[in-house]
């Protein structure tokens, strides 16, 4: 088995064709509500953690409501936090007990889940942490990462880490084997010296590729911040993941391998400023950016993996769900400049927007109000075949002879400006 830039890009067929997905972070740290980090930010125990597995009790866990809300927003898939870093299985599995199955609600919220997402035709994805500050075996007073990092009580910490890959390894297969068709696994995360074969990435992989031949990984399994891994080289390992997934960080242009050739990526964005619930933090971003964010991930040939962090009930906060109609409204109009498309063919981005392209239909999201016809810079008039808008399809004027005979060099697009023949453009996008 060897991995190389074609095979990634087969197996991303679809994921590169879809563009937009939902994450959601959601466990055992909604309760508290300062974020999925909670238990090391603040250095808890997992006997003082061990509060939030008695109390949970998420009385409304309905995954065909977030099923709705992800398909109702135009999102193709959703990746749920099977395991965060806490340790806490959603999902019923027999090598621990802690998990769903033994709190109060006793489901396999990841059965339900899975059955949820298919049942509204979208993709289904999982998260896994490769972290996990539960476990005994897993690295503690010399892992900043960890709730007991520095603290003195396990200086002498004797731990065996093989122990752990075990366990985390037989927890990736449950879930490959137990819940039929994976679409997309989304390990998190690499750091340090704690990155690949530290993790029998190979083992693992070979693994999850025999149950799973097609399902499409990300790049965490090699050290994700602090370099870009084997996909941007012209060998990737077999287990350099199928895209590259930046965290709260758009790239400039795009992300291509030291070839030169364009792969596959893929932005996760909180809405606010936190991945798992927190009632705290007001602080949203616009639905207006956060759709102009999207149009810039396809620009760029990569997707948006937009994130929700339900609370400690199960349900999906207003401000979350507002974002979400938001998009609604827009896909609804918009979505064929989304779906299938990519980075425009040989024109610079212009500065009034963005470029995404479909094949031979080029779509302009104009960000910026023109005052006037809207300059369309190195397009030339006769290639253009009918322009349009796209929420009404009604037709817009292409002229290259706009007042002036001093800019007929130029193509226009006739719409915002003072004649009785054009209309203004509607003021978003
Ligand atoms: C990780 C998680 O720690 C976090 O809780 C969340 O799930 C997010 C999507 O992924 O956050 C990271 C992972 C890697 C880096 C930074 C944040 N990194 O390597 O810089």
């Amino acid at each position: 088995m060897t991995n190389s830039l074609e095979k990634i890009l087969k197996r991303t067929e679809w994921f590169r064709e879809d563009r937009f997905g939902m994450f959601i972070h959601w466990g055992l740290y909604a309760i508290p509500g300062r974020g999925e980090w909670v238990k090391t930010y603040e250095k808890m125990t997992n006997e003082q953690y061990h509060q939030y597995f008695e109390a949970f009790n998420p009385v409304d866990y309905d995954p065909k409501a977030w099923a709705k809300a992800a398909k109702e927003a135009g999102m193709k898939y959703v990746v749920l936090t099977a395991k965060h870093h806490d340790g806490f299985c959603l999902f019923d599995s027999k090598y621990t007990d802690f998990k769903s199955t033994n709190t109060t609600i006793k489901r396999d919220l990841i059965a339900e889940y899975v059955e949820a997402l298919r049942e509204e035709g979208l993709k289904v994805g999982l998260y896994f942490s490769l972290i996990d500050w539960h476990h005994p075996d897993y690295p503690k007073y010399n892992d900043w990462h960890h709730p007991m990092s520095g603290v003195e009580a396990y200086k002498d910490e004797v731990i065996d880490f093989d122990n752990y890959l075990n366990y985390m390894h037989n927890q990736v297969e449950e879930l490959v084997t137990n819940y039929g068709k994976l679409d997309i696994l989304w390990f998190d995360f690499s750091y340090g010296e704690m990155t690949g074969e530290k993790w029998r990435a190979e083992e693992l992989m070979a693994m999850v590729r025999k149950h799973q031949p097609d399902v499409v990984i990300d790049n965490r399994l090699e050290t994700s911040g602090e370099a870009f891994g084997s996909i941007v080289s012209e060998n990737p390992s077999n287990y350099s993941g199928d895209f590259f997934s930046p965290e709260q960080l758009l790239p400039p242009e795009g992300i291509k391998n030291n070839a030169g050739q364009p792969i596959p990526w893929e932005l996760c964005i909180t809405m606010n400023n936190n991945w798992g619930y927190n009632p705290m933090d007001k602080v949203y971003k616009s639905s207006k950016t956060l759709i102009r964010k999207l149009v810039e991930c396809v620009s760029k040939n990569g997707n948006m993996l937009l994130n929700v962090g339900p609370d400690a009930k199960g349900k999906m906060n207003q401000e979350s769900l507002r974002i979400l109609s938001d998009f609604h409204l827009w896909m609804t109009d918009n979505q064929e400049s989304i779906y299938g498309c990519g980075m425009a063919t040989d024109l610079a981005k212009p500065e009034w927007g963005y470029y995404t392209q479909n094949g031979n239909v080029l779509y302009a999201h104009i960000f910026d109000q023109p005052i006037g016809p809207l300059a369309l810079p190195g397009l030339d008039k006769t290639n253009i075949k009918r322009a349009s808008l796209l929420r009404d399809g009604s037709e817009i004027k292409v002229s290259n002879s706009w007042t002036t005979k001093a800019f007929s060099d130029v193509t226009y697009l006739e719409f915002g400006g003072v004649s009785h023949f054009t209309y203004p453009l509607p003021d978003d996008i």
